[in-house]
């Protein structure tokens, strides 16, 4: 019986020694040492030993038992270093390699705020930033909102503390710059703005861009001469701009501004709903009351302000239906625009 545990052994060493991934080794253990195993077996032959050579053999038993662990052990740490070694080689990447890999691209709603920028920096104006979370003061008060004012119902928004919100459009930044500078003033404001709205037109979070002009004998006129170059140089060259009354407590008179239809041309179709003309922004003679409330004399200055969402003019130049498909991320939708 030693004879068969030495040959035994010697057969199970021989294959560890050729095996060459931890799979042989674990069918190895299997073969040798499993429940039906060659090595296994042995001990079956156990009863058939004289009982004073029992424990002689048992000791034999369990000593190659041992050499057996050891050399699995050692083979297999041997194959696992292998097999990562190898893993690590095929599986490395070249961070260096750009060749067909996709690029992203400026988003239709950047690709517009950047355009319309363009256009009033190249019309004298200063592009400025202001901040996303507002004061209730600087976001309605100095904005000739007062807290009971019933404005405040048509730009509801997301509350922060009890008189720190969302800003609800970017005309708190008129504000900021009135307090801080001394006319002439002309600057835009682009930035997010939030409202409590969503549908196919509104959005939760969307852009604005704010002009602001102030000086000595600023107009109405000075506003319809600057909307209608801006509109020309957005749209086309024969875009025109009318301008409808209405209503902003920061603005007297106020205006919604309509440019004619740059799908059709002012004939009428499906975009303009078959008036020939599209609302684009809201606008006005800056409230003699905002210039006080920020500290300039009415009586030496005046100003004019225009607000615009830019998601809507996108949708305009782009004919996109609804505004959601602007924030869906849908690269086969973004990549048209690029
Ligand atoms: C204002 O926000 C005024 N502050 C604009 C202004 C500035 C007027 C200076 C006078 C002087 P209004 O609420 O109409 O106005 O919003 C301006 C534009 O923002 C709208 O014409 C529309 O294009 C866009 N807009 C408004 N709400 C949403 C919304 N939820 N999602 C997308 N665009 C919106």
């Amino acid at each position: 019986m030693l004879a068969l545990i030495n040959q035994i052994v010697d057969k199970c060493l021989a294959a560890i020694q050729e095996a060459s991934s931890t799979q042989q080794l674990a069918d190895i253990r299997v073969r040798f040492l499993g429940k039906s195993g060659e090595y296994t077996s042995i001990l079956r032959g156990m009863k058939d030993v004289p009982p004073a050579e029992k424990p002689q053999m048992g000791k034999h038993i369990n000593e190659g038992r041992e050499r057996i662990e050891q050399a699995l052990a050692a083979k297999e740490s041997e194959c696992k270093a292998a097999e990562l070694a190898a893993r690590l080689e095929a599986e490395s990447i070249d961070v260096t390699l750009t060749k067909d890999l996709p690029f992203g691209s400026t988003h239709p709603v950047t690709l517009v705020l950047d355009q319309i920028i363009d256009i009033f920096v190249g019309l004298g104006f200063r592009a400025v930033e202001g901040r996303e979370i507002e004061s209730d003061y600087y976001n309605f008060q100095l904005m000739n909102i007062p807290l009971d004012h019933p404005a405040r119902d048509m730009q509801d928004t997301f509350y922060v503390t009890e008189n720190t919100l969302l800003r609800t459009h970017t005309s708190p930044m008129q504000a900021h710059t009135m307090q801080e500078e001394k006319p002439p003033i002309r600057i835009v404001v682009p930035g997010k703005v939030y409202r409590a709205d969503d549908d196919a037109t509104h959005s939760p979070v969307f852009h604005q861009i704010e002009g602001l002009v102030v000086d000595k004998g600023i107009s109405l006129a000075h506003l319809k001469g600057t909307l209608d170059a801006a509109a020309r140089a957005l749209f086309s060259a024969e875009t025109k701009t009318r301008f409808r009354p209405s209503y902003f407590p920061f603005t007297e008179p106020s205006v919604e501004v309509d440019c004619s239809c740059p799908l059709c041309g002012g004939k009428g179709c499906r975009l303009c709903k078959g008036t020939g003309w599209i609302e684009i922004l809201g606008a006005g003679v800056v409230n003699p009351q905002v210039l006080i409330n920020c500290g300039i004399d009415p009586n030496e200055y005046s100003g004019i302000a225009f607000g615009m969402g830019i998601e809507r003019i996108a949708m305009i130049k782009y004919g996109v239906p609804d505004i959601r498909s602007l924030y869906e991320n849908d690269v086969r939708f973004l990549k048209q625009y690029c």
